[in-house]
This record gives structure tokens, sequence and C-alpha cells, in this order.
């Protein structure tokens, strides 16, 4: 395994599907599951130590609302944390992007826009990609088929 995905609640799950189907797609392996910076905080320590023994590389980590959680495991570990801000209520999620975003130096959190899953999978694989030849390979390809396909979509429209 290499990417590690971590979310709040059973709610985030619609969101963090769209990050597992990219890692799928090219082909990274990764675990998921559910653990929360306030409900389990012990769990989650215990976890991230796991998760370390276990050679993951990269984590991402989807919450929402006053969103700890991914700021919490970047105090804990020296893996590169991939935060998710998810919208969870009233605020549309400005309130999990500012949690993660600000985080005070020197914990930094990588953070993608509201509910923006998929970003976080393909900023995981670039990561990757530094490393493993074969993942940079297909985010070579994926690239250029997602060119090839927009250039075929370029014609004139009609407004
Ligand atoms: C956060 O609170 C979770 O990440 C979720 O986005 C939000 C709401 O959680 P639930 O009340 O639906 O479990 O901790």
């Amino acid at each position: 395994m290499k990417v590690a995905i971590i979310f709040g609640s059973p709610s985030d799950t619609p969101i963090m599907k769209k990050a597992a189907q990219v890692l799928r797609e090219l082909e990274v392996d990764y675990t998921a599951q559910v653990l929360s910076a306030h409900r389990t905080p012990e769990l989650l320590q215990e976890t991230i130590k796991e998760l370390e023994s276990h050679g993951i590389e990269v984590i991402i980590a989807g919450a929402g609302l006053a969103a700890h959680l991914p700021g919490f495991i970047a105090s804990l570990t020296l893996i590169p944390v991939i935060g998710v801000p998810i919208n969870s209520g009233g605020l549309g999620g400005m309130d999990a992007l500012l949690s993660m975003v600000q985080m005070p130096r020197p914990i930094p959190v990588a953070v993608v826009g509201v509910d923006n899953g998929a970003n976080a999978a393909y900023l995981a694989c670039q990561v990757l990609a530094l490393k493993y030849p074969d993942v940079k390979e297909r985010l070579v390809a994926f690239r250029a088929t997602m060119k090839a396909d927009f250039v075929g979509n370029t014609e004139q429209v009609e407004l």
C-alpha cells in the first residue's frame, strides 16, 4: 500500500470515493478507513503509527466542519498529508477549507478544493510519481488522453 485515505465520518464517504476511484484508475494501492480527530483521537494516533510502519507514503484526509483531522494527522507524522475539505454544513465547506489551509507553521497540510476528492488523489499520485516510474507513466498517459479528448471537443458550438 502506498496511500492511506482517512475520513472523519461515514457521511464523508461519497466525496472520498472520488479519491479512491482515481487511485484505482491509476493502479495505486490504498487503504481507507473512518477515523476522527475528536471522536477517536487515541485510535487515530495508533493508526498513524501503524501506517508509518507499513510504509504508507501519502495520506489523504477528508473532513468537514471544524476539520481538525488532516492537521492532527500532520502533527503526528512526516508523511505528507493532503486535506480534502468537505461541505458538511451551513458554511459551504469554507469552515473545513480554512481549518486545513490555515494550519500554523511548521505543520502544513496540502489542501485541495472543497469536495474535490479526485484532485487529492491526482496530487498523491504526482508525489508518488517522483519515486515510482510506473505511476509517472500512467499519469503521463492519462494527461495525454485527457488532452486529446479535450482537443477533440473544441469545435465551434452553437450558443
Ligand atoms: C466531521 O464532521 C466529519 O468529517 C463530517 O464531515 C462532519 C459531520 O460528521 P457526522 O455528524 O455526519 O458524523 O467530523
